[in-house]
């Protein structure tokens, strides 16, 4: 059997939220910032192993403890205990049309095990929060508070702490619905496993589970950002003219910024965000991002050939066709052979071909300012999902916080330079195994906090 839990607390403290975190899915029930969202109770289970483990059951708001809690002291309860009030207090149909919400609380508290009790502290511990759980305290089952909107900045988080111990409750939780930690949720299973010693293994497999699955999300998001990026660096466009024209640029752009919403794509999807959860700007693509001129020297440098200018760089290919080859990466000598229609050959009449095509052709690749841009927003959003509640409402805008050492840029930049020559690479469908990705992915994982 399942351990229900009982979500409750005043109208608008977050209980649908909270269960939209705890089950990862922002299909369930309705949120609105107004009291009343909810009115009728809901039930979700979270599995372990494909078996409903906990009940999660969602309830309307309290919206009038203190008139209920008013009937306790009438005459006609005056000799109950506290567990008959609250049953018969429910069969009192004078009651019916003041206490709608509260019955349908009332009604679930004699069947639930646990009651969680979700509050909103910026809200003060007023009088009407005190006899809602005066009531809850008549049902005899353990309460466990949920001090939500713990990252508001004014806030009664003290108030609220000493409140609840001289209730003796001791065992809170804190949350935020929307920024979402792990250490938070991990909290919340181990306070049920000291209040449900029969469930401690099963919760403790849940929560390594959880754990695990952060985890894989985490690498899996880690991982489509390396392949996108070596995607992006080595994805060269060979344009027919000396100088791209304007749809031979805009073909290559759009290329850039589709393979970027492809990793926004497949990070919401290993997320279980949707996509209107991030609305990021197309990224900002500039001319002189990309290198136009063949024979540029810094174009030719990244091919390995060094040449101290442009004319210098010309006369270079000219000069013969072992400074050429012998210098190149196999990535350059493929994009070169691409370029004359050819596979990779060595003579004379490859020379003569060679220096007549790239005379009138150019090359589109993304510069390394670009890619180390993409790097960020990449980085920023996966940091985003991996903190985002399922119960936040405001879609992902992009940060502009790229704190960077000039050490950092100048090492990334001979990276993504590097890696941009390997345009053997393009295409693959996933990051080969090479030192070069390694660096890659070690640049990932430093601007990435740990599974937390
Ligand atoms: N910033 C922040 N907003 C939250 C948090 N929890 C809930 N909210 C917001 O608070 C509002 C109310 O959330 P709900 O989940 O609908 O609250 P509820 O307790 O289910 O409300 P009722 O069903 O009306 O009783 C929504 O606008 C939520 O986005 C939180 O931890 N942090
Ligand atoms: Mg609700």
């Amino acid at each position: 059997m399942p351990t229900s839990l009982l979500i409750v607390g005043h109208a608008n403290t977050g209980k649908t939220s909270l269960i939209r975190t705890l089950i990862r899915d922002h299909e369930f029930g309705d949120i609105q910032n107004y009291s009343g969202t909810t009115r009728h109770v809901e039930k979700i289970s979270l599995q372990l192993n494909d078996q409903p483990l906990l009940d999660l059951i969602d309830t309307p708001g309290f919206e009038d403890s203190i008139g209920l809690w008013q009937t306790r002291q009438t005459p006609d309860y005056a000799s109950f205990s506290n567990e008959q009030w609250l049953n018969q207090v429910q069969q009192d149909t004078r009651l019916h049309t003041d206490f709608e919400q509260e019955f349908k609380i009332l009604k679930q508290l004699s069947r639930c095990d646990i009651i969680l009790y979700v509050i909103d502290i910026r809200q003060a511990p007023l009088g009407k929060y005190l006899d809602e759980l005066n009531i809850l305290a008549c049902a005899n089952k353990p309460i466990v508070p949920i001090l939500n909107f713990c990252n508001a900045q004014d806030n009664y988080e003290q108030d609220w702490k000493r409140y609840l111990a001289e209730r003796q409750l001791h065992a809170y939780v804190r949350y935020d619905t929307v920024a979402f930690y792990l250490a938070d949720e991990r909290k919340l299973y181990q306070t049920l496993q000291s209040l449900l010693p029969e469930q401690y293994d099963a919760l403790q497999t849940f929560i390594k589970q959880r754990e695990h699955d952060a985890e894989l999300r985490l690498k899996n998001a880690k991982r489509a950002l390396a392949h996108t990026l070596v995607q992006c660096a080595t994805g060269q466009q060979i344009c027919q003219t000396q100088a791209p024209t304007a749809e031979e640029t805009y073909r290559f752009e759009n290329r850039i910024r589709q393979l970027e919403k492809n990793f926004i794509k497949q990070c919401l999807s290993l997320y279980a965000f949707r996509e209107e959860d991030v609305a990021l700007d197309d990224l900002a693509l500039q001319e002189g991002q990309w290198q136009q001129d063949l024979f540029d020297a810094d174009t030719l440098k990244s091919w390995g050939i060094s040449t101290g200018s442009s004319a210098a760089a010309g006369a270079a290919i000219g000069a013969g066709i072992d400074i050429l080859t012998a210098g190149l990466s196999l990535g350059a000598a493929t994009t070169l052979g691409a370029l004359i229609g050819a596979g990779v050959q060595t003579g004379r009449s490859f020379k003569t071909t060679l220096m007549n095509k790239l005379r009138n052709r150019s090359v589109l690749a993304l510069k390394p300012e670009s890619l180390i841009a993409l790097l960020w927003r990449g980085t920023q959003l996966i940091e985003h999902l991996h903190h985002r509640g399922h119960a936040a409402q405001l879609a992902y805008q992009g940060s502009d916080a790229t704190a960077a050492s000039k050490a950092e840029l100048a090492r990334l930049e001979k990276l993504f330079a590097k890696i941009g020559q390997r345009t053997e690479w393009q295409g693959l469908p996933q990051a080969p195994e090479h030192e070069l990705i390694s660096q890659l992915q070690h640049e990932i994982a430093q601007r990435l906090p740990e599974n937390e």
